[in-house]
């Protein structure tokens, strides 16, 4: 074989992937760790490699469309919403470590059997994020948040109250875009990183180092089909944001995904909301699953995130779907609405 052949074979020492950046971040920060909870996030990751195989045959497959069941939301459950659910419960249920987990797709938490003494922790998820989007080729994600499991829970203890934690507690968050690629963003409390799956390879390869979401963005970013039904006050500051009050005219990007929504805002700025309206007079988004794993990211990477009067992360949760009014984005608009709030 020849020098140049040699060299194009030669494996790029530059790559990190997310399992060698997860280890990395540990050994910074916590010498002592077991390497328990890095083998925990490995069981995330290949359950949305998993997922994203069927995302990315969606019409090739039967995997499009409705299942013809009605989950605890009161939603049509979409065949990928299943497929999703039972490959994170799959990928978790190997994984000795975790004790309990809940997702967005079932009505109580389930804890794993034996594990309440064992396990030491809690997964919250919702699998498929946005799947309403999935049979038009829009982007869908996976959100997920990582608590520890309370140590003085009693074995017969029903295990909501293991999840009914506030977000301040997660220890981990993060979340999947299965868009132009397939893109994972976490945060252990030591900033925010992307990985982009590569798929020739199988796996996620970090891209984007240390995320900071601009102080001050372009775009903000709500449904304003139910303009007629928000609150006053949303009206007033949006009305604003539009006519460039806060320095220049901000225009409008709605997905529908939050992960996309959401994606998009951490990485160009602005701000996402979804207020309380007349059909979700508590809002829409899922406190536990959703809310908290991107207030998580946000404030990790220099962003705000709130319900409209309260730090979305102080929450003290009381039921495992509830919902919240959600809005998060960069410090300078973040700071702009609070004022609008406060002046109402
Ligand atoms: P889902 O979890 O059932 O998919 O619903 C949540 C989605 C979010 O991704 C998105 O931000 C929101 O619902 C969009 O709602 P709407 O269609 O009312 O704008
Ligand atoms: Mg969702």
């Amino acid at each position: 074989m020849n020098q140049q052949r040699m060299e194009t074979l030669d494996a790029d020492p530059s790559i990190i992937t997310v399992q060698q950046h997860i280890l990395a971040e540990q050994r910074k920060h916590s010498p002592g760790a077991s390497g328990a909870f890095s083998w925990l996030l490995s069981g995330i990751t290949l359950a949305t490699k998993m997922t994203q195989a069927q995302v990315r045959r969606a019409g090739l497959l039967d995997v499009t469309g409705a299942a013809g069941q009605i989950n605890v939301q009161g939603e049509a459950q979409q065949k990928l919403d299943i497929f999703a659910d039972q490959a994170l419960i799959h990928c978790l249920g190997f994984r000795q470590n975790v004790a309990v987990i809940a997702s967005e797709e079932n009505e109580q938490a389930i804890m794993f059997d034996g594990r309440s003494g064992q396990g030491k922790y809690v997964v919250v998820f919702d699998p498929l994020d946005g799947s309403s989007n999935i049979d038009v080729n829009v982007s869908v994600g996976t959100t997920f948040s990582i608590l520890a499991m309370p140590e003085d829970l009693p074995a017969d203890a029903d295990p909501a109250a293991a999840v009914l934690q506030p977000g301040i507690k997660q220890l981990a968050a993060g979340y999947v875009v299965y868009g132009s690629s397939t893109i994972l963003v976490y945060t252990t409390g030591h900033g925010v990183h992307g990985f982009t799956l590569d798929p020739s390879v199988g796996a996620y390869v970090l891209s984007h180092e240390n995320i900071r979401m601009p102080e001050a963005g372009k775009y903000y970013s709500s449904n304003d089909g139910y303009w007629d039904s928000y609150p006053q006050v949303y009206c007033d500051f949006i009305s604003d944001l539009r006519r460039g009050a806060y320095g220049r005219p901000y225009p409008q990007r709605y997905i529908g995904s939050l992960v996309a929504d959401f994606h998009r805002t951490l990485l160009t700025g602005g701000i996402f909301l979804y207020p309380p309206t007349e059909s979700n007079p508590q809002g829409k988004l899922r406190l536990l699953y959703e809310a908290n794993p991107v207030a998580f990211i946000a404030e990790q990477a220099g962003g705000v995130a709130s319900d409209g009067t309260r730090r979305i992360m102080e929450i003290e949760p009381e039921q495992i779907h509830q919902r919240t009014p959600f809005i998060v984005g960069g410090k300078t608009e973040m700071a702009a609405f609070d004022q609008a709030m406060a002046k109402q």
